[in-house]
């Protein structure tokens, strides 16, 4: 199979992801920069707002979404599986997947926008203008860049709140770098679902931003090392943990992300529900319904309440509720260990779903 064409950069936190699990698939394809020009000639005519990465099948269909990217390969090609078989690995794929595409964003653009930011600029250059002089990039990024700062205030990040995500992030760093220790991936010796959805946060932001990276490299090695890893393709073969359990060392990790993310979760379904009560069936589902607490690593603050975040905790909640009795049993032991007991009782009502690229009531 070839002619797969990955429209992304090596900047961008969702390009990682499905970059890094096309390599794994052994997909061919080719990565295209979204320059201003093509994002206007062919990005946007066909997705209809600007957003990467975007894959163009051979067939000349475009697909959006990262988990959409991946899903594209899974129902269609054999082995190996991004996604576990076994229902609370794959449970836990879908929360682990929530809380890297949707709270590992506050360090990801904290350390971006506060600690790399003229460099970021220069970056975003290399791609707008790649045949412009130093400084033509630097002002080709900075436009660029500027959108995505913007974004910095509505995730939360404030000097209030950057003391906590950076306690949060150094946690986390000591945490992975624990269960790393005894495991290269994040369900056992092969990399999955996971461990793809853990790249985006961890590879353009955390890994290849100047300060951040060195950083990494410095004081979690092992965690750099997997980076390293999984950006690569590697860990086709090898298994997951026998008999669905989970590595010990990962409880830690999901206990600080549900405790922390739970609350912004809870929060915001309740702004959704309020909304849908008077939306029209089947209608598009704005990005977000203002603002609400939250905590992360003791400091507090106000963060938006994001309607995508719910649509990837519908997968979680699919998961859980699609279990036999047997397996829910287990998956009830897991979410009381965590302290995460709530989720038995979330629903996304009414179901989200996506069309036209956009998130939309099913
Ligand atoms: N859920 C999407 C997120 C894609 C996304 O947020 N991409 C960023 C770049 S890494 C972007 O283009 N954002 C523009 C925006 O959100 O307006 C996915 O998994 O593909």
């Amino acid at each position: 199979m070839s002619g797969y064409i990955l429209f992304g950069s090596e900047m961008s936190y969702f390009t990682g992801k499905a970059r890094a699990y096309l390599r794994w698939k052994r997909i061919e394809f080719t990565e295209i920069a979204p320059t201003p020009d093509r994002m206007k000639a062919e990005l946007l005519p066909a997705i209809g707002w600007p957003v990467i990465p975007v894959l163009k099948t051979p067939d000349g269909e475009y697909i959006q979404d990262t988990a959409d990217i991946i899903g594209h390969f899974e129902a269609r090609e054999s082995t190996p599986k991004a996604l576990p078989e076994t229902p609370l690995q794959r449970m836990v794929s879908y929360l682990i997947q929530l809380f890297a595409d949707e709270w590992l964003t506050l360090p990801a653009m904290h350390y971006r926008w506060n600690h790399n930011e003229e460099w970021i600029y220069s970056e975003f250059g290399k791609n707008a203008a790649p045949d412009g002089s130093p400084e033509e990039q630097y002002k080709a990024g900075k436009a660029i860049g500027q959108r995505f700062r913007s974004f910095v205030p509505m995730l939360g990040i404030t000097p209030e709140t950057a003391p906590g995500v950076e306690a949060a992030y150094e946690q986390f760093l000591a945490d992975f770098s624990r269960h790393l220790k005894s495991l290269p991936y994040l369900l056992g010796t092969r990399a999955s679902f996971a461990d793809f959805a853990m790249i985006g946060p961890l590879y353009a932001h955390q890994y290849r931003d100047k300060s951040t990276g060195e950083h990494m490299k410095k004081t979690a090695p092992n965690v750099a090392r997997y980076v390293e890893r999984v950006i690569a393709g590697e860990g086709q073969d090898g298994a997951f943990v026998p008999n669905d359990d989970l590595p010990q060392t990962l409880l830690p990790i999901l206990k600080v992300a549900l405790d922390e993310h739970l609350p912004v979760l809870i929060a915001s379904l309740e702004r959704y529900a309020e909304w849908a009560q008077t939306a029209e069936p089947k209608s598009d589902v704005p990005r977000g319904f203002g603002s609400v607490p939250f905590t992360t690593g003791g400091s507090s603050g106000m963060i938006s309440a994001r309607s995508f975040s719910l649509y990837r905790l519908q997968d979680a909640l699919d998961a859980y509720q699609m279990m036999l009795p047997s397996d829910r049993k287990r998956a009830d032991a897991f979410l009381s260990h965590i302290g995460a007991e709530v989720v038995q009782s979330l629903r996304i009502d009414p179901r989200l779903t996506r069309r036209n690229y956009r998130l939309a009531l099913a």
